[in-house]
């Protein structure tokens, strides 16, 4: 009776199988060839999104040294310990040399291209990881016949041959390395195994970075096959978990953020963006200890602005986990100013900040039974910053009102024709510039404060 040991030992994503449960080399018969350079790396396209640490790619660079890289390319011939700046999966990251012979044989194979394959990588994966694995798709790379730098004929040495499986499925994405017993023959400067997300989540092999890493392919006596596998879709994820503005004033707008790991000093892109014409301030706010903004404009009163905080461009594209958080916001009106007439008649300055170089239209809102009317528009054309606008309204016998509008400012005054409005309550004035708008800064004789009035706002005329 046969008795095939399982044993799993899980220690930081890290899986190593048991005994019983391998994968040897894999031999498809269709794949792509990269051979005759040193220090090189050649570009693959995946078939979908992986996501690796925090991060997703849409290709690996596979390197002649012995690593793949993602989204970048990276061919450098120092292994260095993890963690580093750089996306690798490195089965046996040395300075090998492709000029004299070895090749890497590279393809990526879906269940459709070749299903025995992917099935016996998934039986592998499945037995290994203790859940169900059925692959999407597969990058396999072979690393074939390989000699070190200065010896790249493998004078007097044997040379070396493994093997690296990416393995995607939309829930769960591994790396697998393969090792032939006897097929590791040199290390030329103590070659780095492992994994590095180069946004923090990394696992060096314990063999890595030493002389003892040429016996990689010597852990498993019985199978003589000897596996590692990562999981590569692990690691913390940098969240934006909130994002909210904690004051609007007159003159600024502060918003603040919290982030789910504020202990990795992410960089993150704040977008302020002005609907009317575009100002696109990006800073990068990592140096912002407390985590709030504050963004002062002179002129933001009259402006809407969209604030977007943003997650590195890299995190892109990683399905729910790139949050992007977007609120548009006008500029509140907090206080509206209820306007009363003063004997017979009511004089309000109104200072405008005039941000804009377009028309002014100055409406009533006209109450009959419970019916609202907007008066004929009275446009003012040509004003010009901080003017001064006076409403004169008089009452007189019949409750009839004639309001004159005067504007007087730094540069024009003007006047418009006196409205007169019959049989109707004037209830609110409504300050147009073009459909939407307006703000401006009122100062009343009356009550001598100064108040925020917004055109949505309305403010109440007659008692
Ligand atoms: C699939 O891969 C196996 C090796 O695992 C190979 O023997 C077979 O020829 C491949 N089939 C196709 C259609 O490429
Ligand atoms: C490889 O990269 C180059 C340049 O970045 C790009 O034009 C090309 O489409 C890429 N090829 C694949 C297969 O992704
Ligand atoms: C991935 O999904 C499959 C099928 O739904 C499931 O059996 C498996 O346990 C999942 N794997 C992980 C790591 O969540
Ligand atoms: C308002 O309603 C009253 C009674 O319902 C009516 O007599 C009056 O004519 C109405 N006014 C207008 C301007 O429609
Ligand atoms: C609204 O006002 C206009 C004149 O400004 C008038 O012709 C029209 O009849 C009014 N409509 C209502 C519903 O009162
Ligand atoms: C004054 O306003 C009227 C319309 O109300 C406009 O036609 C005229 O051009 C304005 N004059 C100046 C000097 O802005
Ligand atoms: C307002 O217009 C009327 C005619 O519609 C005119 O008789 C009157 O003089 C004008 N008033 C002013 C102040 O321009
Ligand atoms: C509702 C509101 O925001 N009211 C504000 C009006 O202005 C005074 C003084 O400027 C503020 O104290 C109020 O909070």
């Amino acid at each position: 009776m046969m008795i095939v040991f399982v044993i799993l030992i899980y220690f930081n994503g890290l899986l190593v199988s048991s005994e019983g449960n391998y994968l040897p080399f894999l031999n498809p018969t269709d794949y792509s060839i990269l051979n005759g350079y040193d220090d090189y790396a050649i570009n693959v396209s995946f078939p979908s999104l992986i996501r690796f640490g925090s991060s997703c790619y849409t290709d690996a660079w596979i390197s002649t040294n012995g690593l793949i890289s993602l989204g970048t390319r990276y061919t450098n011939h120092d292994p260095n310990l993890f963690p580093i700046s750089i996306p690798v999966i490195a089965p046996y990251w040395d300075d090998s040399d492709l000029t004299g012979r070895g090749e890497v044989r590279y393809a990526v194979i879906t269940p459709a291209t070749n299903l025995s394959l992917c099935n016996q990588v998934n039986d592998y994966l499945s037995t290994s990881t203790g859940s169900s694995v059925s692959v999407e798709w597969i990058l396999w790379a072979y690393w074939y016949d390989v000699c070190p730098y200065g010896n790249y004929n493998c004078r007097s040495i044997e040379s070396n041959h493994f093997q690296v499986v990416l393995a995607f499925q939309s829930n769960a994405t591994y790396a697998v390395f393969i090792y032939k017993y006897g097929l590791i023959r040199w290390t030329r400067n103590e070659a780095g195994v492992g994994i590095n997300s180069g946004d923090g989540y990394y696992i060096n092999h314990p063999l890595s970075n030493t002389d003892d890493v040429i016996n990689i392919d010597c852990n498993n006596v019985v199978s003589r096959w000897n596996n590692v596998v990562y999981r590569l879709d692990q690691g913390q994820h940098q969240v934006i978990d909130k994002f909210e503005f904690l004051s609007i004033t007159s003159h600024s707008i502060t918003v603040s953020w919290e982030l789910s790991i504020p202990a990795i000093s992410s960089t993150l892109i704040l977008s302020v963006t002005d609907d009317q014409q575009t100002v696109n301030d990006k800073i990068n706010v990592a140096g912002y200890d407390s985590h709030t903004y504050s963004y002062s404009k002179d002129d933001y009163l009259c402006n809407v602005y969209t604030f977007k905080l943003t997650l590195p461009a890299t995190t892109k594209g990683c399905n729910n986990d790139n949050k992007l958080l977007s609120t548009a916001m006008t500029p509140i009106p907090q206080n509206i100013s209820a306007l009363y007439l003063f004997q017979e008649t009511l004089i309000i300055k109104l200072k405008m900040n005039w941000c804009h170089k377009n028309e002014i239209y100055i409406e009533l809102l006209l109450s009959v039974n419970k019916t609202f009317n907007v008066s004929k528009s009275l446009h003012i054309n040509n004003l010009h910053q901080f003017y001064t606008t006076k409403w004169n309204i008089k009452l007189n016998r019949h409750s009839l009102y004639y309001l004159t509008v005067t504007a007087i400012g730094m540069y024009k005054t003007n006047t418009s024709n006196a409205t007169e409005i019959s049989m109707h309550n004037v209830r609110d004035i409504i300050i147009k510039r073009n459909e939407d708008i307006s703000c401006f800064i009122c100062v009343t004789e009356i009550f001598n404060n100064c108040q925020v009035l917004v055109a949505s706002a309305r403010t109440t005329l007659i008692p």
